[in-house]
């Protein structure tokens, strides 16, 4: 930890970067500036809490996650990648690929003209995931924290023939009450029901969740809004390189299945996330990188 805070922390007047011990032993970066501190995992480069100035956190971290080496974090944004959900031909695989639960590696970190950090990440292949992911890829993943969060993950195909990747920033938003949320901008819109075998299915107005909800939407490149009345704000979400959405909500069995979710944990989160997902899959061709770009922004409404 000495010897990365040595190389990356960053200590300005209003602008402060290290590297901490966080919980399980877990190295966290830990980011405050004039718009907004944050926390980062090193383990899948993972954002834990984004809280601007006069916010509450925009991201939902389960009181129960576990932070282990090689386990994922319930909350914040997990990185699915090379591929989303179960893998498509081995399901003996990690379900939502390697990335979320691999260690990654700080290549920068940097104080911005307009008074954001950004924090650039890499993860290389790693001797022994030969058999998990045996291309020739690095990902880099930079994330900005000001008045708006944005993610940016870039795969790189360094290797000779085409590579398939399904990718997800798997985003927990943190709302005040799932009976008063609203989610907007998949009006019309065509989704896959996991719930229902992946049935197709047709988007009639907002996104009302009312139990437990685990959607594809498909071809979405619009922006998403969503209206949260308890907490009186808005999340806007803006993306490009992604063309599908997952809408996921465990409700109270499925949570309860899942373990470390918290008492009553469902009714305070919302994964919207930015995702390129079953018939979304991107090909990148040899020497090429696809680019996953996302922003949120928050916005009080009374
Ligand atoms: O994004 C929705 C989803 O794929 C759901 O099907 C659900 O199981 C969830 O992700 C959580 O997956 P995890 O592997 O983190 O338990």
């Amino acid at each position: 930890m000495q010897r990365l805070n040595e190389k990356f922390a960053l200590d300005g007047e209003d602008h402060h970067l290290c590297v901490v011990q966080g919980k399980g032993g877990m190295p966290v970066i830990d980011i405050r500036n004039r718009f907004a501190t944050a926390f980062i995992s090193l383990q899948g480069a993972h954002v834990l809490s984004w809280t601007p100035e006069g916010q509450d956190d925009v991201l939902w971290l389960s009181e129960e996650a576990r932070f282990a080496p090689g386990k994922s974090v319930r909350g914040g944004i997990p990185i699915c990648w090379p591929w989303f959900g179960a893998h498509s031909s081995n399901s003996s695989l990690p379900s939502h690929g390697l990335a979320r639960t691999a260690m990654w590696e700080i290549l920068g970190t940097q104080e911005r003209e307009d008074g954001s950090t950004r924090i650039t990440f890499t993860l290389t292949p790693q001797p022994g995931n030969e058999q998990l992911w045996p291309a020739h890829t690095t990902l880099q993943y930079m994330v900005t924290i000001g008045k708006t969060l944005e993610m940016e993950l870039v795969t790189s195909n360094n290797g000779a023939d085409d590579i398939t990747i399904g990718q997800a920033l798997h985003t927990y938003f943190s709302i005040g009450n799932v009976d008063s949320v609203s989610l907007h901008g998949l009006d019309n819109d065509s989704y896959l029901d996991k719930l229902e075998g992946f049935a197709r299915k047709h988007q009639r107005g907002p996104v009302i969740i009312q139990g437990e909800v685990d959607r594809v939407y498909i071809d979405t490149v619009d922006e998403c809004v969503i209206e949260d009345k308890s907490l009186e704000r808005t999340i806007t979400i803006n993306k490009r390189g992604s063309h599908s959405t997952v809408v996921w909500n465990p409700w109270k069995e499925t949570a309860e299945k899942l373990g470390d979710m918290g008492e009553e944990g469902y009714k305070k989160m919302l994964c919207v996330e930015t995702c390129n997902a079953a018939d979304d899959v991107v090909t990148i061709a040899p020497g090429k990188a696809h680019h996953l770009w996302v922003q949120y922004q928050v916005s009080n409404t009374q």
